[in-house]
């Protein structure tokens, strides 16, 4: 391999605070709602592109296994913005996480995908192109161009409907419990847009999400972390009761999602400032403070086994 036509990136996967539910438009993947999210140091995806292959068609490996002809499509539709020939590449990309985290891969996925595609062509993109091409692939990947907290936006106009930094004066960490190893039968893709079709609750869901997105942004400039955890566990529950008001309904929940819950809920009486959130599955995401996090990690121990518990820290992301 002459790795002169070789050039690496490297994005993190991103958690929401505030959750983005429901597409605006299913193709350009433009959100009814504005979201907010942490953007994680643990999770992330490197992605090289090799040029110069004289392939006649791209090729795309994720963690070294050589992808079907639909996902390298998917790949090749990114690329399609960079270059600028029908130069065909090899793509190989790598994810630290562990699939069963229920960690969202395809948020570092594209991000990764599209800062690659910008060094491999120089293509000279600012990071809002790159947030809204990232979209294209996976909505939540646009907010993984930036951290430690990102907003994506809701907007009518597509391309003002990107991620944008937003200011935190907390740091804050995030400790990802394991409760389930299987894959989600419900995509969060399909979910949603269930949801948005049949959710008799879901006009509430996207005028309140909008709502929550605005008072976040303003709590997130105040050291009030209680204000912070109690909005993001509102807004959480408000998500997953969407499915529920849906025909069929349906839930990302089971019972251990609500043990845990019931546990954390038991672990702030005894003093300790820890909050839920989950996203479409059952594992539990807890949100504390960074100097609360060793202490916190400890005392789901007595509960959890270390295996499935992965403590994370935030990241700040500067890829220019
Ligand atoms: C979020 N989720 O804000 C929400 C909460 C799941 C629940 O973003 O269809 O994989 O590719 O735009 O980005 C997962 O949705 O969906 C997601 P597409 P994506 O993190």
């Amino acid at each position: 391999m002459d790795t002169k036509n070789i050039v690496t990136a490297k994005a993190h996967a991103n958690i929401a605070i505030i959750k983005y539910w429901g597409k605006l438009d299913e193709v350009k993947k433009t959100p009814l709602n504005s979201s907010i999210s942490l953007t994680l140091d643990k999770f992330y995806t490197i992605t090289s592109i090799e040029r110069n292959t004289n392939l006649n068609h791209d090729v795309f490996y994720l963690n070294d296994e050589l992808q079907s002809d639909d996902e390298t499509l998917k790949i090749s539709k990114i690329l399609d913005y960079f270059r600028t020939t029908n130069e065909k590449v090899i793509v190989r990309s790598h994810n630290s996480m562990p699939t069963a985290a229920g960690l969202s891969s395809s948020s570092s996925g594209y991000a990764a995908l599209v800062l690659c595609a910008n060094k491999a062509f120089n293509s000279n993109k600012s990071h809002s192109e790159l947030s809204y091409i990232a979209r294209l692939g996976s909505g939540s990947a646009c907010r993984s161009l930036y951290g430690p907290v990102a907003i994506w936006r809701h907007d009518n106009d597509e391309h003002k409907a990107i991620a944008y930094p937003l200011q935190c004066n907390i740091k804050l960490a995030m400790i990802i419990i394991i409760l389930n190893k299987n894959k989600k039968k419900v995509l969060s893709r399909d979910g949603m847009r269930h949801c948005v079709e049949t959710s008799t609750i879901f006009d509430k869901w996207v005028t309140t999400a909008n709502n929550d997105a605005l008072k976040m942004v303003d709590l997130l400039q105040t050291d009030n972390f209680k204000a912070i955890g109690e909005l993001m566990e509102r807004n959480t529950l408000l998500m997953h009761e969407t499915t529920l008001h849906a025909n069929p309904p349906f839930s990302y929940l089971n019972s251990d999602t609500h043990e845990c819950l019931d546990y954390i809920k038991k672990m702030r009486q005894d003093g300790f400032e820890a909050y839920f959130t989950m996203d479409a599955g059952p594992n539990v995401k807890l949100l504390c403070k960074a100097t609360d996090v060793h202490k916190i990690y400890k005392k789901l121990q007595e509960k959890y086994d270390a295996d499935n518990l992965v403590m994370s820290h935030l990241v700040e992301v500067n890829n220019d």
